[in-house]
């Protein structure tokens, strides 16, 4: 069977019809910043180019990045995932454990040595030599050096990855660290706390399309996701600094505007698109919730951006 025979059924099982992957192809292509034209070429790309082989490292987190990943922002979204690219390597997901995983990443390594994504989520813990963060009787520390050197790229998913995150605050008595500080490595880095699962997938579909990961800034984010601040796109600012883009994407509830500065609002300087791609199906984000952004994605959160309730 063709590889888009294959997705196109696995979307039918799944419940997902040509319209919602349509809908998500645009969804896409608008957070990209890419023009309407490229909906088909996207559609395409998802459906047709050869699946990326990803290795995905799960360090000191929460494990709210995976599961802001797999579960929560289309129903469907998990399944999907999982068919645009080849998920060799994921600890929680995969079936083989033990030994097995252990043989699964040295295959893949081997296999795809320089041809793979290595995502991580996660700091990783480096005093005494990285004993606080053990997988498989091997440092965590241990594995990154490792496995990210021989990467295509390595995508940090989340703040704990790109920055150190919350496992970093202080006083960080594991001496965690982001993958770059850690390693010496340049990496992809799509912060949030958790980060957008739309922003990770962004980014590799910029690599199906164009051959390239995304432009990046000078913190290593890609720019269409974290080109501009929480408070420039804000749906609470006044409509008429909106103007005509205003129209297009805020709700009637915001448009009386309500910013919640003086609250503590960190959106000022928060670099993501949250206010326009949103979470769980485009429902909501924080602010629009009523609460005001805490800067999970800006590197020093957690220490830097508290106290949550003091204005900047
Ligand atoms: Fe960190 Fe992610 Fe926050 Fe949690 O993997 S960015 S603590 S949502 O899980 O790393």
């Amino acid at each position: 069977m063709k590889r888009d025979e294959h997705v196109a059924r696995a979307m039918r099982e799944g419940g997902v019809s040509r319209r919602d992957f349509m809908k998500f192809c645009t969804l896409l292509s608008a957070t990209m910043g890419l023009s309407p034209s490229f909906v088909p070429r996207i559609a395409r790309a998802l459906t047709t180019a050869p699946r990326p082989p990803v290795v995905w490292l799960a360090f000191a987190e929460c494990t709210g990045c995976a599961e802001s990943t797999f579960r929560t922002t289309y129903p469907w979204f998990d399944q999907f995932l999982l068919e645009i690219v080849s998920m060799d390597f994921h600890e929680t997901l995969m079936a083989p454990s033990g030994e097995g995983a252990k043989k699964s990443l040295q295959d893949t390594l081997k296999k795809h040595e320089g041809a793979f994504f290595c995502v991580v989520d996660g700091a990783i813990p480096t005093a005494d030599n990285g004993v606080y963060g053990m997988v498989g009787g091997r440092t965590m520390l241990e594995l990154a050096r490792e496995v990210c050197p021989k990467a295509l790229a390595t995508l940090c998913v989340g703040t704990c990855s790109s920055y150190g995150g919350i496992p970093a605050a202080a006083p960080n008595p594991t001496g965690a660290k982001s993958v770059k500080e850690a390693l010496g490595l340049e990496t992809v880095n799509i912060p949030g706390c958790p980060p957008n699962p739309i922003n990770f997938v962004g980014t590799v579909v910029n690599h199906l399309l164009f051959g390239k990961l995304p432009q990046l800034d000078h913190l290593g984010r890609p720019l269409f996701a974290y080109g501009k601040t929480v408070h420039d796109l804000c749906h609470r600012r006044s409509h008429f600094e909106w103007g005509e883009f205003a129209t297009s994407f805020q709700s009637p509830e915001a448009e009386k505007g309500y910013c919640l500065y003086e609250l503590g609002c960190k959106g000022p300087e928060t670099h993501n698109n949250c206010p326009l791609v949103k979470f769980n199906e485009g429902t909501s984000w924080p602010v629009q919730a009523g609460h005001p952004c805490i800067g999970c994605s800006e590197p020093g959160f957690w220490d830097r951006l508290s106290p949550f309730y003091k204005p900047l």
